[in-house]
């Protein structure tokens, strides 16, 4: 099944591949402050991580191989500005490194999708302002001035751009129940609070985007959202409905409501948190500022609520839950373009090459991504494959491995070998496929 023009990408981000978490003039990430005060897995860090700040152009071979015509990674906010604030000067050799990146990759043929924050908050702006919780509007304005060099320096090459990663798990993780960095702890009013702060700041950057580089630069600009599937038990009982409506609200309303929906929060989720806790306002003109921010819709999914388990606790395999999502989507937010920003599954450390389950779990999902396009016409413009290798997987450390490539982790070199699923996955990107129709049909009602 061929699907024109069709965007073939695999995703990482800075502090889960670089390291040099301290390497020429770079400023202290919340990561940095939280894996080294011991808050991971086994007290470990990104400090080197795949050292993909020395090993870009390996990294970018490996793209090649996998005859991927896009990659998406992220860009480190303090690399690029120690203390997050532009007034404070830049780090040359930071931003250097992503120019030598995005030019590696562009004689490669491959096209950047950049993500501007991928949850690593230069450590001076949580200690100055206690980060997105900060309500004063200096965060905002110190997103914005970020971005806006970023669109000037990387603008010229870079033409799809994403504002942020997951915003949800920064303010749920980060700020709610604290398992993530800066692990503060206020789960019923600080992770509204730094839920209301990001959307801002997406608004900003996104207008300075629109008003200032569009008309010039020519790329595309939005968000990407993590949303799982939550397929009620009954259909016929409205008390299961409610329950998973109430869940797609919370988890993925939230954010898709402002930025693609009306401007506003959903009335369901103000409703209940209002109960029992401050719930924060958007104006008639923030929500305007809101409304529509978004090129296109960024899809982040890996599991629906609930089935065949993996190594992450969290993660089930339900290929049919990304099809009803993606329904689910188009319906709710108008027929959004939607680029699919991630999507993958995870093994324990002690796996090696071959890995089946990935095999089996791309297989299956990208079926079903295939039938909402062709059976469903959900617009789906792209798909990356989280991760392109094995990397730092934030609080669980190095125990889960996500990656197409294996790396060795106790080898100085950081090694990457492809694993079984790399070959798979370039069967289907090389050939601008899905996958034949006779695996499809093997695969998908064979197993489910
Ligand atoms: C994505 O988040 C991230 O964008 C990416 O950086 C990450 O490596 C990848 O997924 C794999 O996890 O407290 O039990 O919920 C996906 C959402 C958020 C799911 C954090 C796991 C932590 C475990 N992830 N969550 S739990």
């Amino acid at each position: 099944q061929y699907v024109s023009d069709f965007a073939w990408s695999s995703a990482t981000s800075a502090y889960q591949i670089e390291g040099g978490w301290n390497a020429d003039g770079k400023g202290e990430s919340i990561w940095d402050n939280f894996t080294h005060a011991g808050r991971s897995h086994n007290n470990e860090t990104g400090d080197d991580a795949c050292l993909s700040y020395y090993k870009y152009k390996d990294d970018v071979q490996l793209l090649r191989n996998l005859s991927v015509g896009y990659y998406r990674f992220s860009l480190s906010w303090p690399r690029i500005i120690p203390t997050g604030e532009i007034n404070d000067g830049i780090n040359q050799p930071g931003v250097d490194y992503y120019n030598n990146l995005i030019d590696e990759l562009l004689a490669n043929n491959i096209q950047p999708m950049v993500t501007l924050y991928h949850w690593d908050l230069p450590q001076a702006l949580q200690d100055k302002y206690e980060g997105w919780l900060d309500q004063s509007g200096i965060i905002v304005k110190a997103f914005a001035d970020y971005t806006d060099f970023c669109f000037k320096t990387y603008g010229d090459r870079v033409k799809f751009w994403i504002t942020f990663n997951e915003p949800f798990i920064t303010a749920q993780l980060g700020y709610g129940v604290a398992a993530f960095a800066p692990g503060h702890y206020s789960p019923g009013e600080g992770v509204y609070y730094a839920a209301h702060s990001i959307i801002k700041s997406h608004a900003q950057a996104y207008h300075i985007y629109n008003n200032t580089y569009r008309e010039s630069q020519k790329g595309q600009i939005g968000i990407t959202l993590n949303s799982n599937w939550a397929d009620p038990m009954t259909r016929t009982d409205l008390e299961h409905v409610e329950a998973s409506q109430r869940n797609l609200a919370f988890a993925t309303g939230w954010f898709a409501d402002p930025i693609f929906g009306t401007g506003d929060y959903p009335d369901i989720m103000r409703y209940n948190v209002s109960t029992f806790y401050l719930f924060p306002k958007l104006s008639k003109a923030e929500k305007l500022l809101n409304k529509g921010t978004s090129d296109f819709f960024g899809l982040n999914h890996y599991t629906s609520h609930l089935w065949l388990s993996s190594a992450s606790t969290w993660l089930y395999q339900v290929p049919w839950g990304i099809r009803k999502l993606l329904i689910w989507i188009k319906r709710t937010y108008g027929d959004p373009v939607i680029y699919i920003t991630e999507n993958g599954i995870s093994e324990h450390f002690s796996d090696g090459l071959d890995d089946d389950i990935r095999v089996n779990y791309y297989k299956n999902y990208i079926n079903e991504v295939l039938k909402a396009i062709k059976e469903d016409d959900v617009n789906v413009k792209g798909y990356t494959a989280w991760s392109l290798m094995d990397n730092f997987e934030w609080a669980e450390g190095y125990s889960e491995r996500f990656g197409l490539h294996w790396v060795n982790f106790t080898d100085p070199e950081r090694t990457r070998i492809p694993k079984k699923s790399a070959s798979y996955y370039r069967s289907l990107a090389g050939n601008h496929e899905f996958k034949s129709p006779r695996e499809r049909d093997e695969f998908h009602y064979g197993t489910f």
